[in-house]
């Protein structure tokens, strides 16, 4: 069984204003800001602004306009940062991280958009 969501985790209180964000774009379902330990040129973080634990919580109880809306702000953060594979983009990787074993520290869904360079081949 799924724990309870935290309302005092730290997305929690960007989403509230209670503690800043550099904040990259934003719809109305989705956030999107830097992360603060960026692991590559380009690392935004892209998060539901509804209180969603984790990846399965959002695809399970989600909308579908919030869905929507989240993958297309990602869809326009890539483009945007010139990410998307084409005649300029350079390729990027989105990460989601959930529970435990997948080493998921902020317990509100969030995607982790990855570029800006040569990534390491990363399965595990
Ligand atoms: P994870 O997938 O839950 O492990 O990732 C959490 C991310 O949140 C991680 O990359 C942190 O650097 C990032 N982060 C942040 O951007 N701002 C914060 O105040 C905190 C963590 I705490």
């Amino acid at each position: 069984m799924h724990p309870a969501y935290d309302d005092q985790n730290i997305f929690a209180k960007i989403l509230r204003g209670e503690i800043p964000n550099d904040t990259v774009m934003e719809s109305e379902h989705t956030l999107a800001f830097n992360d603060i330990a960026p692991q590559a040129p380009v690392h935004v973080l892209v998060i539901p602004r509804k209180p969603y634990l984790d990846q399965d919580d959002f695809f399970a109880h989600a909308s579908a306009e919030e869905i929507v809306d989240f993958a297309r702000l990602v869809a326009e953060i890539c483009k945007q940062k010139n990410l998307s594979p084409g005649a300029e983009g350079s390729g990027y990787r989105t990460i989601t991280n959930a529970g435990k074993d997948g080493i998921q520290e902020v317990p509100h869904y969030h995607l982790h958009i990855l570029g800006g360079r040569r990534l390491g081949r990363m399965l595990a």
